[in-house]
Parts: structure tokens; sequence; C-alpha cells
């Protein structure tokens, strides 16, 4: 096989870190579901213990088949590493556990993942680490504030739920000139469209649970980046601190989800740029945040570090809460539901449901409108996405009104 940078992605996704060969022929590696792991002697225990060689010890540090995950996600992240978690939380705080200590400041973004906002406002505060948000798509934003006291810059690209980008090559540059880490979201794009580390960021986390296992039925997280660094999160953050380790059945569910990733991704975005042409053009709606259309503000940005706009779209009605509200609960196919990333076509509405954790006035100064609606386009007929939404606006909106849509060439009846 030639050298990982050589293989195409849809190549390493099947692929990459494992031989079917060397294992009598197996397909699928086979789910470990031993939790300890026997030596020969105490001296090579004690050399596993020391990191002096490879053995694999206990089934929170890692076991052969996570090993095959996680070298496969190392190589389609471009990263020397990676590991594997029980959730993208449990990638998210492994990894900021590991990086700062108190008196040190983390700057994210203002526009997160909820729990990503809550664990620094409501946690990692509370232990004596400075949080700041500032509004990371202005990198001058950064240059401005950032100081020696910086230890970590953290954001989602696109954000979620409102689908702003950051320049990841700019932002990076303005930590390298300081002794700070950026450290990138990457779940809304995957290492399909996206790949963080080659732009410049030191460390990439995902939750695993949405495109990557893409099938809505495991929870896992990945982190990416360094050897260094990946063995100090393994070590400490993993290890001592959250102990959120990822069962050999979520390995085997994701490992069997990443052989697909790259053909699911482009259906998601194929399907996502008509369910946002339809939108933006609709009277009903107000705004239509997707980076393939063309008054997305920072169309160039995302032109600039994606490889294509992605399956998440985000958008506020010309409506009451109430009525975006009853749009929501009109979807016939479209199911009312969090997370993101798998075939079904998902909707809901953050501030009653992944950004409850906010209060009023923090939605606001976070930039989340409380009308705000996300969609997760899924892997339907593209004619029956579209439909829905059309029958449940007109369920909301007046029909006598008439068509409100111009032809945009897909086949939906008034
Ligand atoms: C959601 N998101 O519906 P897990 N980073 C990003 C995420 O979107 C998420 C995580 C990390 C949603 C989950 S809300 C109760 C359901 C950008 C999760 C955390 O720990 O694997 O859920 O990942 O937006």
């Amino acid at each position: 096989m030639k050298s990982p940078h050589e293989t195409h992605f849809a190549t390493l996704a099947i692929h990459a870190a494992y031989d079917a060969k060397q294992n009598q022929g197996a397909l699928t590696p086979p789910i470990h579901v031993s939790s300890t792991y026997a030596f020969d002697t105490v001296e090579q225990g004690g050399a596993a213990f020391q990191g002096e060689n490879d053995r694999f010890i206990y089934a929170r540090l890692g076991s052969p088949s996570q090993q095959i995950l996680e070298q496969r996600l190392a190589q389609l992240e471009q990263a020397e590493a990676a590991l594997a978690t029980a959730s993208g939380m449990g990638a998210i705080t492994a990894t900021m556990w590991s990086m700062v200590k108190p008196g040190d400041e983390i700057i994210a973004d203002l526009s997160l993942y909820g729990c990503t906002f809550s664990f620094l406002e409501h946690g990692l505060k509370s232990f004596g680490i400075k949080i700041t948000y500032l509004n990371l798509s202005d990198p001058q934003n950064l240059v401005d504030h950032i100081s020696d006291q910086t230890k970590l810059v953290y954001s989602e690209t696109p954000s979620n739920p409102n689908m702003r980008l950051i320049d990841i090559e700019a932002l990076s540059l303005i930590c390298h000139q300081h002794d700070c880490k950026l450290m990138i979201d990457n779940t809304y794009c995957t290492p399909y469209l996206q790949n963080p580390l080659t732009l410049g960021a030191d460390l990439v986390v995902h939750s695993a649970t949405k495109y990557l296992g893409g099938h809505g039925d495991l929870i896992a997280g990945i982190v990416a980046g360094s050897h260094a660094d990946i063995d100090h999160i393994r070590m400490f953050g993993l290890k001592d601190m959250t102990g959120a380790v990822i069962s050999g059945f979520d390995v085997s569910l994701l490992l069997r989800g990443l052989k697909t990733l790259h053909v699911r991704m482009d259906r998601h975005c194929e399907n996502a740029q008509k369910v946002a042409e339809y939108l933006n053009q609709s009277t009903h709606v107000k705004h239509t945040f997707y980076p393939g259309l063309e008054n997305f503000p920072q169309k160039n940005l995302a032109a600039k570090q994606m490889r294509d706009t992605g399956g998440m779209i985000a958008f506020e009605l010309n409506a009451s809460r109430e009525q975006s509200a009853q749009f929501v609960n009109s979807l016939k196919m479209i199911l009312c539901a969090v997370s993101l990333g798998d075939a079904e076509t998902l909707i809901q509405h953050p501030a009653s449901m992944t950004h409850s954790t906010y209060t009023e006035e923090e939605l606001l100064a976070h930039l989340i409108s409380p009308t705000l609606i996300r969609l997760s386009v899924g892997l339907e007929h593209i004619d029956d996405i579209i439909a829905d939404i059309h029958q449940a606006f007109e369920s909301v909106f007046d029909a006598a009104s008439g068509n409100c849509f111009s032809d945009n060439g897909l086949a939906i009846s008034a």
C-alpha cells in the first residue's frame, strides 16, 4: 500500500490500519471485550506502563480494535495520532483537562455546542480557568486579546447551531506567536470536508456520534493531534480525569460507519445545497445560513478551507417563536430530534433543546437567535425532504396567499 498521504480518502476510510489477511481473512476486526491484558513477565508489564513497549495494558487505555480505529482516523485527519473516547464531550473534556491548569485562559468562539459552553462556563471556570468568549470570525479580536496566559483557543467551524465560520489558518498563526494551541471541533465537516491540522490547528475533536458513525446508533468522540499531545490526553485526561473510554461495540460500529463516510457526505452536501436554495427563496424564511449559498457572508472562507459545504443548515422564519415551533411540529417525515449527521433528516429548535443551558441573555450574547431552527439534512430523496418542508409551511402560513415559492425546478405541487 502507498504511504497514507498518497492514498485517497475513500480508500483510507475502508482499509487504513487493518489488513484482513493478517487476521484470518476477517474483513471486520473483532470486538474486544477484554478489560485487561496479560504480560509475559513483570518486567514486560513495567515497561508497558513506562511506555517502553506497545503492549496493551487495560481497556481504559486502549484495545487492539480501538487502535485500528484511532490509526484510521489519524490518517483521515492527517494527524500523527488520535484517541477514541466514549462521546464527543469525552474527547473535549479529556483534551481541555489535559491542556490547562488553574490561572490559564481558554479563549473560545462565541457560538458553541450547548454542552461545550456549559463545561467551560459551569465546569472549568469554577476550577480557576479563565474563560473568554470572543467573536473569532474576526481574527483581529484574537490579536487584541491573546496573552501569555492564553493556553488554548477553541472553536467549531461551522459553529453549532448558527453556521458561523472561523479562519483556521489565520487563528493558528496568531496562536503560534504565543505559547498557545488551537483546538478545532470538526464535527460539522468531518475530515472528508475539512482538515484543521493541515490548516495549522494543533488539536481536532469530533463528536463521532454524528457523521462519522452516521447511523444514529452510537455515542463516541475523537481527538487527533501530535503524538505527544495525544499520549498526554490518553494517559492523563482520559485515564485519570474522565475515564470516558469507548466500548468495543462502539468501536466496531464506528469502523463500519467510516467505510461509507465519503459516499454519505457527498449526498448530505448535495441534498443540503438544494434544501438551502429552496429555503433561501421562500418568502416564509427571513435568513438561511448555509455556506453553499451565494448570499452566505463567509462564502469565500468556506471555499478556502472546506472541500464542500456540508449537510447542516440554520434558518429563521418570518414568523413568531410560536409559529416556528408550529412549523417544526407540522413536519411529517422530518423528525424533531437533537443530534445530526444521520441518514434521517433531523430538525430542532436550539433555544429550547441543544442550547437550553443558555439564558435568554446568553443566547443573544452568543449570537444564537431564539427563533433559529437547525436542520440536519439527511439522505432521503431530495423531493421528499422539500415536499415535507413545503407542506409544513402551507399548514402554518395562510394557504390562501397562494404558492409563495418561485420555480426552483424541483417537483413540488402547491
Ligand atoms: C447536538 N451535539 O444535537 P457527544 N461537538 C459538537 C456537537 O454537536 C456535539 C458534541 C460536540 C448534539 C448532541 S444535544 C443533547 C445532542 C459540535 C453534540 C458532543 O458527546 O458525542 O454528544 O458530542 O448538537
